[in-house]
């Protein structure tokens, strides 16, 4: 897939398969390292040494392995050049802030629930609130073969436009915050008609509305529902 058409794609769906990207050689190393560390999403030991701190404490606790896993998977990020396609779907100077990685056994079963990155569920413990243009871009590669239906991540069409606006509601404090993490909420939240009201002033309803029918399929239905 040419790169213009992954860039525009990401910008106005919010996502972008790319099947079989990994060569052999990658994935073997990928697999080498989920093997050491086969966790479950959510536990810090998946991180790896991005930034100083991290760095710093890695070395302290000497797990020099895991610096030289780093280092590695640092330079798949560089001969991909991934900072320069997020730099460009997101148009302004981005940087590696994370790698993660995890592990979980092939099931039909969701292995998480459906939620919102850029709720600031996390951050309004520490009394913050995310500026939303500091957005991020997920790189997600999987090891094995994955189906809409068998582990790949789920996603509903056009909610990043909706939420970077919830944010930016929050974020101007022209509404207060409310835990939006979970699906459910978020659902309820933009169909608060205050809300509705003032994201319709800036977004297209269709985006709105389309969102809106995916999430009752999902909430209601109960529908597995893939995009
Ligand atoms: O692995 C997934 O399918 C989802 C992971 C996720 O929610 C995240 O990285 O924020
Ligand atoms: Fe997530």
């Amino acid at each position: 897939m040419e790169m213009s058409k992954i860039i525009q794609k990401v910008q106005t769906d919010g996502y972008c398969v790319i099947e079989n990207f990994l060569g052999e050689r990658d994935l073997k190393l990928m697999q080498e390292l989920t093997r050491n560390y086969t966790l479950e999403k959510g536990n810090n030991l998946g991180k790896y040494a991005i930034g100083y701190k991290s760095l710093i404490i890695k070395l302290i606790k000497l797990e020099f392995r895991k610096i030289y896993y780093t280092f590695l998977l640092k330079k798949f990020a560089n001969k991909f050049d991934f900072r320069d396609t997020s730099n460009k779907i997101l148009q302004c100077n981005t940087e590696l802030v994370n790698i993660d990685t995890y592990f979980n056994n092939v099931s039909s079963e969701p292995v998480l629930d459906w939620h919102c990155d850029l709720s600031n569920k996390s951050s309004i413990k520490v009394k913050k609130i995310i500026n939303p243009e500091m957005v991020s871009i997920k790189y997600f590669f999987y090891l094995t073969n994955v189906y809409t239906n068998n582990g790949c991540l789920s996603y509903i069409p056009g909610s990043h436009i909706i939420v970077k606006e919830l944010g930016r509601l929050v974020f101007s404090r022209e509404i207060d915050y409310e835990y939006y993490w979970s699906l459910k909420a978020l659902t309820a939240l933009i169909k608060r008609s205050d809300i509705r009201k003032k994201l319709e002033k800036k977004l297209n309803n269709e985006v709105i509305e389309k969102f809106l029918i995916n999430s009752d399929k999902i909430l209601i239905e109960k529908k597995k529902q893939y995009f």
